[in-house]
């Protein structure tokens, strides 16, 4: 496995944990009215992101909370193409990932300077295999029980539920493979909370380790997560500590890449974490 992974012009150094800092690009995060996104806000959290350590933002324009209404091509591409292309353009070198399951959004995103495909859907959409091929930069391939967010947490169900996520993430790889998308530029997520128990979110953090088997960098987006509130039994605002401590437990097992919310204390448990680890 490459320590320094190539996303776009930008290089990814993943000798130490890095943290993935959150941008929803979603109307009812930024808006005036529910119409459009402001390019404005965006740039100011991600800054504040960047300056908290940062490596990368994931610009997120669909909602893929259970639930949430489907996203056309052309309502996704209105709110996140201006801000990654103003992130890419004024914030460099922060990589900035495109959080989308739809092809024309990932070409187009790549296009104004994105450096990472985050796809939730593994690349499983119509035309997604080829446009990520083609783009030529890393995809995080996660996964998710079924395809659609709007009924993931209906009933799921696995045998055994490190194997099965194991199992559907290497045939994602050799999908990937066969499309063009080179080994080196893949990564993989075991999607906590899409369509998982508790008891499987917390199945999956234990045995963490085991994905390493796959030959990849991991990354873990545990942040403020519905498994924290069923455990603790606090509100997602309240969900800092759990996340923490997920965060610390998933770099002790190797993942490479941390999602959140919350960068700055994410980027000291992490170096924390670091600190403790190399010293000699
Ligand atoms: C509602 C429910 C709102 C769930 C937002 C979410 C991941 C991701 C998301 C993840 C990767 C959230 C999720 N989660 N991409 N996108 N891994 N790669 O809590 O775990 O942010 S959206």
């Amino acid at each position: 496995m490459s320590q320094v992974l190539q996303c776009a012009d930008r290089p990814l150094d993943l000798r130490c944990p890095q943290v993935m800092g959150i941008l929803n690009v979603t109307p009812d995060s930024f808006s005036d009215g529910g119409l459009f996104v402001s390019v404005d806000a965006a740039l100011m959290q991600t800054r504040r992101m960047v300056a908290q350590g940062a490596a990368i933002i994931d610009v997120g324009g669909e909602s893929t909370r259970p639930g949430a209404t489907a996203v056309s091509v052309q309502e996704e591409l209105d709110r996140v193409a201006p801000v990654v292309e103003a992130i890419a353009r004024e914030l460099p070198p922060v990589i900035v990932s495109v959080d989308t399951s739809k092809a024309a959004v990932m070409t187009e995103a790549v296009a104004l300077g994105a450096g990472l495909i985050n796809d939730v859907r593994a690349l499983r959409e119509p035309g997604a295999l080829q446009a990520a091929s083609d783009a030529g930069v890393p995809v995080c391939l996660m996964h998710m029980a079924g395809d659609d967010p709007r009924s993931m947490q209906e009933d799921p169900h696995y045998v055994d539920v490190v194997d099965d996520i194991t199992l559907f993430l290497r045939g994602r790889i050799r999908a990937c493979e066969a499309a063009g998308i080179p080994a080196s530029r893949l990564l993989l997520d075991p999607g906590f909370g899409f369509g998982k128990r508790v008891t499987h979110n917390l199945l999956i953090m234990q045995r963490l380790r085991e994905f390493l088997a796959l030959g990849k960098p991991l990354l873990i987006g545990v942040s403020r997560k519905s498994m924290i509130g069923a455990v603790l039994d606090r509100a997602a605002h309240e969900r800092l500590p759990g996340s923490l401590a997920l965060a610390t437990m998933a770099c002790q097992q190797g993942a490479q890449i941390i999602r959140a919310h919350d960068v700055a204390a994410t980027v000291d448990a992490v170096k924390m974490w670091h600190a403790v680890r190399t010293v000699s």
